[in-house]
């Protein structure tokens, strides 16, 4: 059966349809000419993200039951990203925060290429307070970020814009991680940083949809991609000041972020348009040792590090194509593009009749198109997604040369 989509093929139509975003630049900076077309994220696997869960629970559970900033679980969970990440390409740095809890260090990991003077971040929180191991709050923000980026690294596509991850100390007493690295910036290295996206708690079991300053321009990705799958947002009022993002916004930084609630309640309304219990808080463990791996919702989770990675494609990834020595993807074109204006090709004689793929035409699973002398199955729903395109290997199967 075929009857559900893959986040990023949803994610796909939301970008053929021309869900396209980038924020508004800062007054500081000089805005430059965006690409024509944006490219399609990739689906971002749930199941890498609830790995790296399972290891983070390991590390608190081996080192006192937590991952507080500067403790063993906290540092076993940084050394576990930091070679994660070192391995997959990153230029991984620690920097050591002086104003955080003894020994706690910030991780940052910059992916090559891009316009180095448009830096575009994603960050999440990576320590726990002293009560549990902190798994929804926020190893789920920290995860998801890790396997977007390792996503990102795994497929190397062209950027437009400089790409850095960051994994803050010290959330927990008070931002001091992500305040200590944004004070440690020149005037010129903060004003590259044209956006901040933050993901802290995104797997709570009786999940809000909260996107932080949803009305923002930087928001519109994140935003659009919600509305592509059918899911209603709010405002993160809850969050609001209350992670790392605040770090960014107090420096005139353009911030968002994605977050599925904390110990506020869900209401009546809420209960109705997302499900769930009303009444409830929206993590019942929060900041308590229940925040097991037991504590994670796959629907949730899975939303925003799909969502994480459809914002960061849009914002910095290129429509054009792999970069010159992309690794190995589900890529079948050389020459893709996530555009739909692309003209279909006439089908060769070889491919027996069947029809040519139309930019124009609406798809759905089951229809078999012929392009650019392939034979291609229809996966999934779709109208303008380029068969053998990178950002379509999740709407169009191919079936081989005819
Ligand atoms: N930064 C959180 C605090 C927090 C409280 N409510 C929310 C809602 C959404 C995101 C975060 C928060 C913490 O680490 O405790
Ligand atoms: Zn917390
Ligand atoms: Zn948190």
């Amino acid at each position: 059966m075929r009857h559900r989509p893959t986040l990023a093929a949803v994610a796909a139509m939301a970008a053929v349809a021309g869900v396209v975003a980038w924020g508004a630049a800062p007054a500081v900076a000089t805005r430059t000419a965006e690409p024509a077309a944006a490219a399609v994220a990739p689906e971002v696997s749930v199941a890498n993200v609830k790995n790296h869960l399972t290891q983070f629970y390991g590390f608190a559970q081996s080192n006192g039951g937590n991952r507080f900033s500067g403790s063993g679980g906290y540092t076993a969970s940084l050394s576990y990203v930091e070679q994660k990440l070192a391995a997959a390409g990153y230029t991984v740095t620690r920097q050591a925060c002086t104003s955080c809890t003894a020994g706690s260090q910030n991780l940052i990991a910059e992916w090559k290429g891009g316009d180095a003077n448009q830096v575009f971040m994603l960050g999440a929180h990576l320590d726990s307070v002293r009560a549990g191991s902190g798994i929804n709050d926020n190893g789920s923000g920290s995860a998801g970020v890790l396997e977007t980026a390792l996503t990102l690294a795994q497929q190397n596509p062209t950027m437009t814009k400089r790409v850095r991850f960051a994994w803050w100390a010290d959330e927990e007493q008070g931002l001091r991680g992500s305040t200590y690295y944004v004070s440690q910036l020149s005037s010129t290295e903060r004003s590259k940083i044209k956006g901040y996206l933050n993901f802290d708690m995104i797997g709570s079991r009786n999940a809000g949809y909260f996107i932080n300053n949803i009305s923002t321009s930087l928001a519109a990705s994140l935003k659009a991609y919600y509305d592509a799958i059918g899911v209603p947002t709010e405002e993160n009022v809850e969050g609001a000041n209350r992670s790392d993002d605040a770090s960014f916004r107090n420096a005139g930084i353009p911030t968002s972020g994605i977050a599925a609630g904390a110990s506020a309640i869900k209401t009546a309304a809420q209960a109705q348009k997302w499900g769930g219990t009303a009444n409830a808080s929206y993590d019942s463990c929060y900041h308590s040792s229940c925040d097991t791996t037991g504590n994670i919702s796959d629907v949730p989770l899975g939303r925003a590090v799909n969502g994480m990675a459809s914002a960061l494609w849009a914002n910095a990834v290129g429509g054009t194509g792999p970069s010159p020595s992309p690794s190995p993807t589900k890529t079948t074109s050389p020459t893709p593009t996530a555009s739909p204006t692309v003209s279909p090709t006439t089908p060769p004689a070889g491919c027996g009749g069947l029809q040519a793929w139309s930019a124009t035409k609406p798809y759905v699973p089951g229809d078999k198109v012929s392009y650019n002398g392939h034979r291609y199955s229809s996966t999934w729903y779709s109208t303008g997604a380029e068969p053998g395109a990178p950002g379509s290997w999740s709407v169009w199967t191919d079936d081989g040369a005819c």
